[in-house]
């Protein structure tokens, strides 16, 4: 079988040409207006970065080099004994743009399970935090200081030609993608359940399967298929959601992929982002309390304009480009439906009741544009159901997935040989002036 080395060998050269002939014929050509509300506006819907592994549309969704998600689930490996599709399957088409064959995915988590371990400087600094430390400034934390091993660093400090950059970053790459699961897991087992002893890796399983044992809920098989489903579903949202983004602009000044992708969880760890993961649970359990047994429509009306009139947002909901229900919540929402004990769920039930009652009280709120849910309104409900309580780690989570897309772009920067990001700024004053011309 064609290891992804190989074949992400074998792909970059087309790909390089594509660039070359856009640059020869179009360096020059419009292909749109920046408008002051682009400037003052969050640079939403401004088109100015190269992405290629996955495109967002506003009306559908997310898809994967043009695979949409029910696509993905139709021909993306699972894992053996699994049914949903595994985090080596959607890092591979992200990767290289190609299907994987199974047995392509499982060399990749026999790879990813012989590499996996920490080195024990890291356990010791993990180790050191207090728990009373935000489990996702441990994570970041964690992975900068994962790059005393970078192959990039080590190789760029020798000097060595442009064109081998992707090469050395893919073997970054591929480590920190290895090293995610015992380190997230650590933090985990620190906080929330002190004085257990971690198990090994287990040489016969896929990424998510050792993320989930090691977590300490490897028996739950539907936990494990649904964590599947969740990493390989937030892997990649195009490139410019603000963790995926950060991760692109700060390893476009050279920063080795753990560096960049340490400052990407950063990002990710904002209520506007990934955070939103924790608030909506969180939200959701304080609407659970206050309504006790009287969980219906119009209490949740009430309950969300309360939330609305006291100047907050509402978690899950809203986004800086869909326009329509995500998808991912869609697919998510599904794998509820299809089993028994959760689909009876008291919280997710609730998720679901919000969830028809939220976009009407949103429109007629006026405010934002997009009045339907974004992924994080049901992520967190079926971890909670398995027992999975501890919400503020719900982001961490969120981050051992979003390094399949934003490690993926980096691999990819350097193979295109992009240069560092430098967007121009402009004053109040410069803008006023501008304005007048
Ligand atoms: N509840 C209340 N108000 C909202 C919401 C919401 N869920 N979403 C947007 N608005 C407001 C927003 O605050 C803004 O108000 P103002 O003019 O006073 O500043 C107005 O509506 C217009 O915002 P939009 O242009 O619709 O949204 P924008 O692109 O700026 O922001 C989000 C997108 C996702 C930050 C925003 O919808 C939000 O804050 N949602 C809640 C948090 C959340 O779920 N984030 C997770 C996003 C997904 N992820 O995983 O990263
Ligand atoms: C994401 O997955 O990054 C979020 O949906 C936010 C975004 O795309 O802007």
């Amino acid at each position: 079988t064609k290891s992804i080395r190989d074949t992400l060998k074998e792909v970059i050269p087309a790909k390089q040409e594509q660039l070359k002939k856009l640059k020869a014929e179009h360096s020059q050509t419009v292909v749109g207006d920046i408008k002051v509300e682009n400037i003052i506006g969050g640079m939403r819907g401004l088109k100015s970065m190269l992405w290629d592994a996955s495109v967002l549309d506003p009306n559908e969704g997310i898809r994967f080099h043009g695979l949409s998600i029910p696509d993905c689930q139709k021909v993306l490996p699972a894992a053996p004994g699994g049914k949903e599709m595994t985090a080596e399957s959607m890092l591979w088409l992200l990767l290289t743009g190609q299907v994987p064959t199974s047995e392509q995915t499982r060399e990749l988590s026999a790879e990813f399970a012989a590499k996996g371990e920490l080195p024990k400087f890291l356990e010791d600094l993990v180790d050191s935090f207090p728990a009373s430390l935000h489990p996702m400034t441990q994570l970041s934390m964690g992975v900068a200081a994962l790059n005393h091993d970078s192959q990039f660093q080590a190789a760029y400090e020798r000097g060595i030609k442009k064109s081998e950059y992707w090469t050395y970053t893919l073997e970054d790459c591929l480590t920190l993608i290895a090293r995610l699961p015992a380190l997230a897991a650590r933090i985990y087992r620190n906080v929330y359940k002190p004085g257990v002893q971690i198990p090994a890796l287990d040489k016969n399983l896929d990424l998510v399967g050792n993320y989930v044992k090691l977590l300490g809920y490897g028996d739950n098989h539907s936990l494990t298929e649904y964590l599947r489903l969740y990493i390989a579903l937030h892997g990649d949202h195009e490139g410019g959601n603000a963790s995926a983004h950060t991760a692109h602009l700060v390893g476009s000044t050279l920063s080795d992929p753990y560096l960049s992708y340490s400052a990407a969880l950063l990002a990710l760890a904002g209520p506007l982002h990934g955070l939103a993961n924790q608030e909506v649970l969180r939200w959701q359990l304080a609407m659970q309390k206050e309504l006790g047994n009287n969980i219906t429509h119009d209490n949740i009306k009430e309950y969300l304009w309360k939330t609305l009139k006291s100047g907050q947002v509402v978690p899950g909901y809203g986004h800086g480009v869909l326009r329509n229900p995500d998808p991912r919540f869609i697919a998510l929402q599904e794998f509820c439906q299809g089993r028994p004990e959760l689909k009876d769920s008291p919280i997710i039930q609730l998720v679901n009741k919000t969830f028809e009652v939220a976009p009407g009280v949103l429109k007629e709120h006026g405010k934002t544009k997009n009045p339907y849910p974004n992924v994080d309104a049901t992520s967190g409900c079926v971890l909670y159901h398995y027992g999975l309580t501890e919400f503020k780690y719900y982001t961490v989570i969120f981050g051992v997935s979003r390094a399949l897309g934003a490690l993926t772009q980096l691999v990819w920067a350097k193979a295109l040989g992009l240069p560092l990001e430098r967007p121009k700024s402009v004053s109040l004053d410069v803008l006023g002036k501008l304005v007048k011309a």
